[in-house]
């Protein structure tokens, strides 16, 4: 294979071609599911940004159909960017997005509506000159800090849309009013905020059942919800949530304080996964967030391989019943590119053991695997000051022993180990409780330089009274995505490895801990590709 097709992933979404970045607008109408995509025609670095426009029945296998945005008017010459659809009842679809007006990067609100609503592509697009733009800088608005519109929700007459911004080093999500979406009004205090977090990117605020994996509509208000704030926090470059409570009358949103607000707080996904965006589907009663995962090697290789970026698989999300976080898991569409499966159950693994899981293509995979253990007596102990998870799996990688693990799958790994991509917990015991760190470590997953490598991880807020812990790692060339203990903590990691591809990767599962592990049950899968074209 070419350098362009050796890291290309067979089921993660991207296009035939070039440069994508977030996921714009997705949607459900007319029995189609819509993806947009910030999209660079011309190459694959970040430029000339279009809206890429993708459809599918199943989110899995997608039609490319022509851009659906350009930059063209004279409220959005240079720059069509993030944005959000809302089905408005009775009128159809209607996108919000984000014109950029001058060089200077001042950024408007714009709108756009299908040229013809019947049509369930919702091939053409046009940007009606009446309203345009819905929402300028006004005073006290940083012009180059005002972006990312969310899909709008219908409260008391009124629709509500949030705008993300900055002001010096403050973070915020201004809220804007409108009766008939086309003139829109700024609440005078944003809907939140928080110091010291910067510049708020594709906010996202969206209805959680308290009762049920169920999603919601986004304009569901009550006693039965609870309410998610979401923000791409740009300094870190991570998608940060917090769950708490819409005040819809004062338009205020406040945090619960089970988690911090803020840098240190909850995220989506430990590892590359930025620019999230979330949908209702009416069609299976479903929230869907959608993310995208940068390349981790260099503009040179981008060049070289012809395209960079790809999306996340779709995944539903709810409320954990502990109502302290999500639970995010792939959507269940995406079984139907599984294959030949192979399992095994009640595999011993003593400390140092492991063994291959053999007869699937391990370069193209889907693995589940339940982990039990007797005892956690011999768990290390946790020390307070390991607050960062991600430097803590850097310090206690794969190959360093422990007690109770570190245990898990080696993905993408050679056959002699030259390169693998570790995926795995490790169990502390701290004064009261058990500290579980999850890591999806980078930093062998390739013999190239030039890559970033990082020891992606995130600590698991799950209870360990029946000592088993899960996993499930998505595998697909240059990409590892992790969903631990059933969804609550999420590591998606690019790799390149340089003999582990293709036929030439294989899988492994691991335990590197005094205490025995028991492989209770491994599914895994070797995955056809999804037909995107
Ligand atoms: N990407 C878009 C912006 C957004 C950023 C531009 C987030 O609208 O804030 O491509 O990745």
């Amino acid at each position: 294979p070419s350098v362009g097709t050796l890291h290309q992933t067979g089921y993660h979404f991207q296009p035939p071609r070039n440069w994508i970045n977030d996921p714009n607008a997705p949607m459900y109408y007319k029995g189609l599911y819509h993806l947009f995509y910030q999209y660079n025609p011309k190459g694959s670095v970040w430029g000339n940004i279009v809206w890429g426009h993708s459809v599918s029945t199943d989110l899995i296998n997608w039609k490319v159909l022509e851009p659906a945005l350009y930059p063209d008017k004279p409220f959005d010459r240079y720059g069509v960017w993030s944005g959000s659809a809302t089905v408005v009842p009775g009128r159809g679809p209607i996108i919000l997005y984000t014109g950029v007006i001058d060089e200077r990067s001042n950024e408007v609100q714009c709108y756009a509506i299908p040229a013809n609503a019947s049509d369930p592509f919702l091939r053409k697009w046009v940007k009606p000159d009446d309203y345009n733009p819905i929402a300028i800088i006004e005073q006290g608005v940083n012009g180059s800090a005002f972006r990312d519109p969310t899909t709008a929700w219908w409260i008391d007459g009124h629709w509500k849309m949030l705008v993300g911004a900055k002001k010096k080093h403050r973070g915020e999500a201004y809220l804007y009013n409108s009766k008939d979406f086309v003139n829109w009004v700024r609440a005078k205090h944003p809907i939140h905020s928080v110091p010291n977090t910067g510049m708020w990117e594709c906010p996202d605020l969206y209805p959680v059942s308290l009762r049920s994996k169920k999603g919601l509509d986004t304009s569901i208000v009550g006693n039965s919800v609870k309410h998610v704030l979401k923000n791409s926090l740009d300094v870190t470059r991570y998608d940060y949530y917090t769950v708490g409570t819409y005040l819809w009358k004062k338009d205020k949103y406040i945090p619960d304080n089970t988690s911090e607000d803020g840098w240190g707080g909850l995220r989506y996904d430990y590892g590359n996964f930025y620019a999230s965006k979330s949908f209702f589907d009416p069609s299976k009663n479903r929230r869907i967030i959608w993310g995208w995962a940068n390349e981790s090697d260099s503009t040179e290789d981008d060049v070289k391989k012809g395209w960079a970026g790809i999306q996340g698989i779709p995944r539903s999300v709810w409320l954990d019943p502990s109502g302290r976080q999500l639970v995010q898991w792939p959507v269940e569409e995406l079984n139907n590119l599984r294959k030949k499966e192979v399992q095994t159950s009640n595999q011993i693994l003593q400390k140092g053991d492991y063994f291959e899981v053999k007869g699937i293509t391990a370069a193209q995979a889907d693995v589940e695997v339940t982990f039990s253990f007797s005892s956690l007596n011999k768990a290390e102990p946790f020390d307070p000051r390991w607050v960062n998870a991600q430097d803590l799996c850097a310090q206690k990688g794969s190959k360093i022993q422990g007690g109770v693990g570190p245990f898990g799958l080696l993905t993408l790994a050679s056959k002699r180990l030259e390169e693998f991509t570790p995926v795995f917990f490790r169990i502390f015991k701290a004064p009261n409780k058990h500290v579980i760190l999850m890591c999806s470590d980078a930093s062998s997953s390739s013999l190239a330089n030039e890559l970033y490598k990082p020891s992606f991880a995130g600590f698991v807020d799950v209870n360990l009274a029946n000592k088993k812990l899960s996993l499930r790692s998505l595998i697909d060339h240059s990409v590892v995505e992790s969903f631990g203990a059933g969804g609550r903590t999420n590591i998606l990691s690019r790799v390149y490895p340089t003999l582990a591809v293709d036929n030439h990767a294989h899988l492994f599962v691991f335990n590197n801990g005094t205490e025995k592990i028991t492989v209770k049950s491994l599914k895994a899968w070797s995955m056809r590709s999804a037909n995107i074209n």
